[in-house]
């Protein structure tokens, strides 16, 4: 695929000879299930389910029915879906044709979903009928494909088709999907994950946290979103022979009730999740008695709310700390009490090459906070179709430059401290600042515009837009009208305006935010 860079062969060989890398295909997790174990059930979406030889069977027709409407390997698909069982079949029909799912998220609206269309130039896209009128905003793109109500689409259900026969697969070194980033300033880049990297991230990810065949995960975070998918999520419970259980919220009224139903076993949260799921256990009433794991990642888990994990939820925490670009770090089961409530892991990969920086680009000494970088056998080495910022966010050496703020202990574990870069973690949800400063600047009442994060106890932090005003001073109800008019994501909306009279400068002249996200945030 053009614009996709692999790894150097001396490293891809070494990856290979080490045995990270085995030639597979991300298609085979399900098919290698459905020959194996084809009575088990693989995979339950409300009162629909699906053993492995049918969501095998299923895939394999929605696979044809995509190649017989001319779409092919190296194709991209604008896959737009929140957790259902589409989602799945989906994924694993591209897998096989070797067509290249684009990962967007279910928050994501009209900025978002023209701005992957324009990046990633998709032959499809495939969205809820919830969402169904985002299609028109993306007119180039030739079929439509809507799970419910198609509409003037057509429906997703239409797609499959039984003829067996099917043009040749990907190579296992072929880019298997494109996820989203979180990490990045700027707007969203695209992660080139090949059938190789991605196969070993969900295998070994689902080996670290013993998942089996008597697994049940409760997928209740995006399907789409690296945690929910492959850190092991759904591919590596399909791979070790578990079932998937969907949800489309973690609310806690609805996630409950269906963990007592169905027995979930395992789930993955982001912090503030975490702290809505032990509010409302505190409750009374719930039966979780079926829960043994618990993840927590995406943001920086309080050690307050983790050390209440397991007396009040009756299940083991491990922490995560991951990025999808590749690294991820797991505290591992059995670990001590101190480094699973303290800290956020260390990698997965034996081969993951970790080092922490100062501003110099030189390794601090150990035991201080600096910049994480890190290259490995599931670490990509640049963005798609994005030459300018690879230059930036790779080091010469093909490092990846993660803009954490990371400490190492001497256990080998690490902390995450803060971050560098310029994109606020709400919750989890990554906001990249730039964006949506840029998209402010074009409001009449807007001079000029920073956006900080400022901290918060539920979500890690907020954001906080803080505007130096031309005329009357906009208020935040006229700041996100203008943002929601433009098809913002809600969750990149600003939580709070400040209006200011000027930025504080760093002696080099530049905004210096953190001193402005302490004046606005006290
Ligand atoms: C996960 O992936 P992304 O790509 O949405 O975001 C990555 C960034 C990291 O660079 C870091 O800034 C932050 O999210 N992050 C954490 C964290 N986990 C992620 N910061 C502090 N503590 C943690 N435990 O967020 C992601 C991907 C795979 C598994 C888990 C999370």
């Amino acid at each position: 695929m053009d614009g996709f860079t692999g790894w150097p062969d001396e490293f891809a060989r070494r990856y290979r000879a080490r045995g990270y890398w085995k030639g597979r295909l991300l298609g085979t997790v399900l098919s290698d299930g459905a020959s194996t174990w084809p009575e088990r059930t693989a995979l339950i979406d409300g009162d629909r389910r699906w053993t492995y030889e049918e969501l095998d069977a299923w895939a394999d027709r929605v696979a044809a029915g995509l190649g017989a409407r001319g779409i092919r390997r190296g194709d991209r698909v604008l896959v737009h879906l929140p957790n259902v069982a589409e989602f799945v079949a989906l994924a694993f029909a591209l897998f096989r044709i070797g067509a290249v799912p684009v990962m967007a998220l279910p928050p994501h609206r009209e900025s978002e979903i023209v701005h992957l269309a324009k990046l990633a130039t998709p032959v499809a896209y495939v969205v809820h009928e919830d969402q169904r009128s985002l299609a028109r905003m993306v007119p180039e793109v030739e079929h439509v494909f809507v799970v419910g109500d198609p509409g003037e689409f057509t429906a997703f259900a239409d797609l499959e088709h039984d003829q067996k026969s099917r043009p040749a697969g990907p190579d296992p070194g072929d880019v298997a999907v494109l996820l989203l980033s979180g990490g990045t300033t700027g707007l969203p880049k695209l992660i080139p994950r090949t059938h190789d990297d991605y196969h070993y991230n969900l295998r070994a990810s689902a080996e670290l946290c013993g998942v089996d065949h008597t697994t049940r995960y409760l997928a209740a975070l995006p399907t789409a979103h690296n945690f929910a998918l492959a850190c092991p999520g759904i591919l590596g419970t399909l791979w070790a022979g578990g079932a998937v259980v969907l949800t489309t919220t973690a609310d806690p009224d609805v996630a409950f009730p269906l963990i007592a139903r169905e027995q979930v076993t395992m789930t993955a949260l982001v912090p503030p999740l975490v702290l809505v799921w032990l509010e409302a256990a505190a409750e009374g009433g719930a039966d979780l008695s079926s829960l043994r794991l618990l993840q927590a990642g995406g943001a920086r888990l309080k050690a307050e709310a983790a050390r209440r994990v397991g007396p009040e939820l009756g299940c083991a925490l491990q922490q995560v700390y991951g990025m999808a670009e590749g690294l991820l770090n797991f505290t591992r089961p059995g670990d001590p009490a101190e480094i699973v409530l303290d800290t956020q892991g260390r990698p997965l990969a034996d081969d993951d090459e970790v080092r922490i920086v100062g501003p110099d680009g030189k390794p601090v000494p150990p035991g201080d906070a600096g910049e994480l970088q890190v290259r490995g056998p599931y670490t990509i080495r640049g963005y798609y179709l994005a030459p300018e910022h690879n230059a930036v966010a790779f080091t010469q050496d093909g490092f990846y430059r993660s803009g954490d703020l990371v400490r190492r202990l001497d256990s080998g574990d690490l902390v995450v401290d803060g971050r560098i870069k310029d994109v606020i973690n709400r919750g989890g949800d990554k906001i990249p600042v730039e964006e949506v400063e840029n998209l402010l600047l074009s409001h009449p009442a807007v001079d000029d515009v920073v956006i900080v994060g400022i901290p918060d106890e539920a979500m890690g932090e907020r954001s906080c837009a803080c505007v130096i005003a031309r005329g009357e001073p906009p208020t935040r109800r006229d700041l996100v009208a203008h943002l929601t008019a433009r098809g913002v994501a809600a969750f990149k909306l600003p939580d709070r305006v400040r209006i200011v009279e000027r930025f504080p400068r760093t002696s080099l002249g530049k905004v210096d935010r953190a001193a402005l996200a302490r004046e606005v945030g006290s």
